[in-house]
C-alpha cells in the first residue's frame, strides 16, 4: 500500500462522511476506518479488512457505535485579541448601537488597544483557552484572523502568536491578514493613508514572513470602501494570496459582488447581500460564510438570504466569528444550534458548514472536510445515536474524543 500499512482502526462506528451522496450525511455504508501515517486510507467493513494491509502496531479502538464525523473547521475566527469588552456589551443593553460604540472609539479600537498592550507570551495566554474551548468541541482547524493590531508591529506580532498557537496545540492554524478591519486612531480622518500603508507595507511584510494563508478586509460604512477593499485585493492578487471579506454585514455596500471578482474564498457575514451578490458568488465559486453568533449578539433582525443562496447552488459555511465584540463564543455546535432556529438551516447543512463548506472556505477542500481516502484523518467522536444530534442540542458538548493526525487526543 503505497501510503503504508494502517496504523489506527476505529471500528463499530457511523460514518457520517459528509461526501455529498445520495445517503444524508454521506452515511453510506461504511462502519470502520483506517489510518496510515495521520491520513485516511481505508474505509469499510471489517470484514472486508485484508489483515495484511494492517500494521503489526495497530492501535484498534471500538467506538461502539458512536457517531465518526469529519473534525469541525471553524473557517472565520478573531480568536486571538486580549482584553473582552463586557462593559460594551452592558452599554450595548442599555440602548447604545454598535454603530455608536464604534464610533465613540470603542468597539474594535478598544480590543486594539488592549492588544497592541500585551506582549506575545500574554497575548498567546490569553488566547490559549479560547482555542482549547473550540477543541474541546471537535474541532481539528481554525482560521485565525489579525486585525486589532493596526499597525505593523501589531499586526505581525497577532499573527506569530496564531502561528505559534498551531505549533503547540494538536489543531491546525490558518492565518489571515485583517489589517483592514478598522481605522487606527493615529490615522484618524485618513483611511486612504492607512489603507496605502497596509497595502504597501504592512501586508508584504506579513507575507514575507510567511505568515499570511488569506486576506481579508471589513468592507462597511464604518470600516473600508468597496474602493479601498479593491486596492488591497489587487495587492493580494499580486502577492498570489486567497482573498476573503466580511461583507453585507450592516449594509450593502456591494461587498460580495466585489470579492467574487477576485475569486475570493468567501464571502462572510451577508445579512445584507441581495440576489445579484448571490449570483455573483455562484459564477465564482465563493463560499457564504454565515456568522449566525454575530445576528444573534448584535440582535440583528435581517436574516442573509439563505433561499437564495440555496437557489443558486452558493455552500453555505458556518463559524463562530469568536470575537469580544460581535460574538464572544467558542461553540460551533451553539452556532448550528442557532443556525437552525434562526435561518432554517438543517442539521446537515449546518454540519457540512462546519465540515466540507468550511474546508473549501479556507481553500482546503481537497486535504480536510469530508472523510474520504487519502484526506487528512482529522476526526470528531460523538457520543450520539444519530448527526442531526449536534445541531438539536442547544449548548450541549457531546464529544467522545477528537483524533488529529497522528495524535489522539480524549478531551
Ligand atoms: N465584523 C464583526 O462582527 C467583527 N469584525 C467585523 O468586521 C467584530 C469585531 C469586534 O467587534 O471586535
Ligand atoms: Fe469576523
Amino acid at each position: 500500500m503505497a501510503m503504508g500499512k494502517i496504523d489506527r482502526l476505529f471500528t463499530n462506528a457511523q460514518i457520517a462522511s459528509m461526501i455529498p451522496a445520495e445517503a444524508p450525511y454521506g452515511m453510506d455504508a461504511a462502519t470502520a476506518l483506517g489510518i496510515s501515517s495521520g491520513k485516511i486510507t481505508w474505509m469499510g467493513h471489517l470484514d472486508d479488512l485484508d489483515p495484511k494491509t494492517l500494521s503489526d502496531s495497530v492501535e484498534v479502538t471500538d467506538v461502539e457505535g458512536r457517531c465518526i464525523t469529519p473534525g469541525l473547521i471553524d473557517c472565520h475566527t478573531h480568536l486571538v485579541y486580549a482584553g473582552n469588552r463586557a462593559q460594551e456589551f452592558e452599554m450595548a443593553l442599555n440602548g447604545t448601537s454598535y454603530e455608536e460604540i464604534a464610533k465613540k472609539g470603542g468597539g474594535i479600537l478598544s480590543t486594539v488597544t488592549q492588544t497592541r498592550d500585551a506582549s506575545e507570551a500574554e497575548l498567546a495566554a490569553t488566547s490559549q483557552p479560547r482555542l482549547e474551548a473550540m477543541m474541546a468541541c471537535g474541532v481539528t482547524t481554525v482560521e485565525i484572523k489579525s486585525g486589532y493590531g493596526l499597525d505593523l508591529e501589531n499586526e505581525i506580532k497577532m499573527l506569530e502568536v496564531a502561528k505559534h498557537l498551531g505549533e503547540i496545540n494538536p489543531v491546525r492554524v490558518k492565518k489571515t491578514f485583517l489589517g483592514a478591519h478598522a481605522l487606527p486612531p493615529e490615522f484618524s480622518g485618513d483611511s486612504d493613508g492607512y489603507m496605502a500603508k497596509v497595502c504597501h507595507e504592512m501586508l508584504p511584510t506579513a507575507h514575507t514572513l510567511g505568515l499570511v494563508d488569506a486576506v481579508d478586509a471589513f468592507c462597511e460604512k464604518i470600516a473600508f470602501s468597496e474602493t479601498q477593499v479593491r486596492q488591497l485585493f489587487k495587492v493580494a492578487e499580486k502577492l498570489g494570496i486567497p482573498v476573503k471579506l466580511h461583507a453585507e454585514q450592516l449594509s450593502n455596500l456591494k461587498g460580495a459582488e466585489l470579492a467574487s471578482h477576485f475569486n475570493a474564498l468567501s464571502a462572510d457575514h451577508l445579512e445584507y447581500l441581495d440576489e445579484q451578490g448571490v449570483m455573483a458568488m455562484a459564477k465564482s465559486g465563493t463560499v457564504a460564510v454565515i456568522l449566525p453568533g454575530a445576528f444573534y449578539f448584535l440582535r440583528e433582525t435581517k436574516k442573509p438570504p439563505i433561499e437564495l443562496l440555496r437557489k443558486h447552488g452558493v455552500p453555505i459555511a458556518l463559524a463562530t466569528d469568536c470575537n469580544p465584540g460581535s460574538s464572544p463564543t467558542t461553540s460551533p455546535l451553539l452556532m448550528m444550534n442557532m443556525a437552525a432556529i434562526l435561518f432554517r438551516l438543517t442539521p446537515e447543512e449546518a454540519l457540512a458548514g462546519f465540515t466540507r463548506h468550511a474546508a473549501a472556505a479556507l481553500g482546503m477542500e481537497s486535504e480536510i472536510g469530508t472523510l474520504e481516502i487519502g484526506k487528512r484523518a482529522d476526526l470528531a467522536i460523538w457520543d450520539i445515536d444519530h448527526p442531526s444530534e449536534l445541531t438539536q442540542g442547544i449548548g450541549s458538548n457531546p464529544l467522545f474524543l477528537r483524533y488529529f493526525g497522528q495524535e489522539y487526543v480524549n478531551n
